[in-house]
């Protein structure tokens, strides 16, 4: 395994192995919450993982018993005269961070650990796969402290789970359990906590094994989905296929559905 960043006190840990990216938010003191540091490391971290060509799927995760709290509130002086303008954080920080979350090439996998709240709940909602344990909770707390949600929630939750569930958790700030989470379609899969460590594995070993360009397109495909008609669409879809069926990996998958073999694919 190859550890890139991996230090006591650093607040995000990123190491590489086998094809996973995996992000850790290390803070477990303050339920990983955002601070300025936490950022900067993110966007180096962002960095080294766009330019690995080993990398062929991303995990988020948090350390300790939750994902992560949303901002730092510590961070915020509510005492001082002088007016805090959050806009100019979101634009320095939430925003790039979004923005290359959802531009991440390779599959993007959140394992939601334990609580995620604030901007950490929006964070996992960015994410092309989210596993969580069944003990986890989402909380869209920001009705509670007089804002309004970040990190794309405004747009991922009434896509996600449709207005009315949407409006419920934004204005109400009520937790919302990893089962119910995935009844409504707010994330893949609710797992039981015996089982979430190896399921998470699971999952991502078979992602970083997969057909890595068509996972791309099928990435691509869906998301870009929100933005256009049916008909564009269609065309879309058949210039991607033209594009794949020019891969090894679809030869090998045919090749081996054909053999009654397992594939063997190089990700290309
Ligand atoms: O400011 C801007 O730039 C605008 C952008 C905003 C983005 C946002 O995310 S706004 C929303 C911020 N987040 C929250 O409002 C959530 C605050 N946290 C909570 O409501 C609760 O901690 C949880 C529901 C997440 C978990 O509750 P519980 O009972 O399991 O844990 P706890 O005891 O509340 O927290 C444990 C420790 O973490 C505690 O520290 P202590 O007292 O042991 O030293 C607590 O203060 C700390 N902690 C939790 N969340 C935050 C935090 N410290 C700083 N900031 C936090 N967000």
């Amino acid at each position: 395994m190859s550890v890139l960043r991996h230090a006591d006190g650093e607040p995000l840990l990123l190491s590489v192995d086998g094809g996973v990216a995996r992000l850790t938010l290390n803070r477990p003191d303050k339920l990983n919450a955002f601070t300025v540091g936490l950022h900067h490391s993110f966007m180096q971290a962002l960095d080294q993982i766009e330019a690995d060509s080993r990398v062929r799927v991303v995990l988020i995760t948090g350390a300790g018993r939750a994902f992560c709290a949303g901002q730092d509130l510590g961070e915020r002086d509510v005492e001082s005269e002088k007016p805090l303008d959050l806009g100019a954080n979101i634009e320095a920080f939430y925003n790039p961070l979004a923005r290359r979350l959802v531009g991440l090439k390779y599959p993007l996998v959140c394992a939601v650990n334990g609580v995620a709240a604030g901007a950490g709940a929006n964070l996992a909602l960015l994410a092309d796969l989210v596993l969580a344990k069944r003990s986890a909770r989402f909380i869209q707390s920001f009705a509670k402290i007089g804002l309004s949600p970040d990190c794309g929630g405004t747009w991922t939750l009434p896509h996600l789970v449709g207005q009315a569930r949407a409006m419920g958790l934004a204005l109400t700030a009520e937790p919302i359990d990893a089962t119910r989470a995935e009844a409504w379609g707010m994330i893949w899969k609710a797992v039981d906590d015996d089982r979430f460590d190896t399921e998470v594995e699971n999952l991502l070993a078979a992602l970083a094994t997969a057909p890595t360009a068509g996972l791309v397109e099928i990435k691509r495909a869906i998301r870009a989905a929100w933005s256009r008609t049916l008909d564009s669409h269609l065309d879309h879809e058949r210039d991607t296929q033209r594009q794949l069926g020019l891969t090894q990996d679809y030869r090998e998958g045919v090749r081996a559905f054909k053999a009654k073999r397992p594939p063997n694919f190089i990700g290309g």
